[in-house]
């Protein structure tokens, strides 16, 4: 039975979907995850069992140490549209598809596999922070909301469910039960409490770029933050950075993610904190308390397009 480990959002929802679509009725170990602790999820896959015949893994680069986990099942297929480092071997039995340019992972598992979906369009949207359809909004609503209602083996189960009712239903199955109108209509309510939040973000001048920072200590959706912040009286802003505190195995760990109003390279800030990403889409996830003064230092060392001074 094959095994896929997708990111746990949006994009990797729906390329989890495609991946189970394309393998019709056959069934399949799923899996999501973040870059943070993708081979840790990885390593727990093989757990229990007895053939580890193919693992898909989409929305999610590797690096050495997560390309050589998925290296013990029999075959490996890395689907991403994320940047990859490979300055490393890679093994025989994987193979390594992506594409840094496409606007969605789900679309580049389309091409992988030849298909084509409505849904790709919505993951492009979503991922792309370019909303424009009543689906791609739905959609985002209803991976939102059910990030925000559950945690765990609960949050986990729940996105298992959804990538296999858009496997077998579509959409528009999906949008019709009564349970996710109810979940989206609670959370379009709790977005519109979050406008105040917008209050708490911090505004700091770098060398002349303008930078707004949000602390706080539950995820908060960033692309929402990113949208609500261009009506700032002081926007655009050249680097936004919304930083989750969070408590793991009793140690401080800090949620870094950064965007840009204004097409800096925020993925050269993020490589800064050992994370990744996109050109102006980035996160870390950083095992230690990080103070607003170690983002502002890290801005300071970045050229005026944000590249890395010392890679320049
Ligand atoms: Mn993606």
């Amino acid at each position: 039975m094959p095994t896929i480990i997708a990111h746990g959002d949006a994009d990797g929802v729906i390329s989890a979907s495609l991946i189970l679509r394309v393998l019709g009725e056959q069934k399949a170990y799923i899996y999501f995850t973040s870059p943070a602790r993708l081979r840790d999820t990885i390593c727990s896959s093989i757990s229990g069992k007895s053939v580890l015949d193919i693992v898909y893994i989409v929305d999610l680069s590797g690096n050495r140490q997560s390309v050589y986990a998925s290296a013990i099942y029999d075959k490996a297929v890395w689907i991403d549209h994320h940047i990859w480092k490979i300055d490393f071997e890679v093994p025989k039995n994987v193979e390594i598809y992506f594409d840094s340019d496409s606007e969605s992972a789900s679309k580049v598992v389309a091409e992988y596999f030849g298909i084509e979906s409505q849904l790709v369009d919505i993951a492009n949207e979503i991922d792309k922070n370019n909303v424009q359809s009543e689906d791609a909004e739905f959609f985002r609503n209803l991976i939102g909301s059910i990030k925000k209602e559950f945690s765990g083996v609960q949050l986990a189960f729940n996105l298992r469910k959804l990538a296999k009712e858009l496997a077998l239903e579509g959409l528009d199955g999906v949008k019709n039960k009564e349970e996710y109108k109810e979940l989206v209509e609670k959370y379009r309510t709790w977005l519109k409490e979050l406008d105040e939040r917008i209050k708490d973000v911090k505004i700091f001048d770098v060398n002349g770029r303008k930078v707004a920072v949000l602390k706080t200590i539950t995820d908060l959706p960033i692309y929402y933050i990113t949208n609500k912040l261009k009506e700032h009286e002081e926007a655009p802003f050249d680097y936004i950075c919304v930083m989750t505190y969070k408590v793991f195995k009793n140690k401080s760990m800090t949620k870094l993610e950064f965007r840009t109003h204004t097409n800096k390279d925020v993925l050269s800030l993020a490589l800064k904190f050992g994370g990744g990403g996109h050109r102006v889409a980035s996160g870390a996830t950083v095992l230690e308390h990080i103070d607003v003064e170690k983002i502002l230092e890290k801005i300071s060392e970045l050229n005026d397009e944000g590249a890395d001074n010392a890679e320049n």
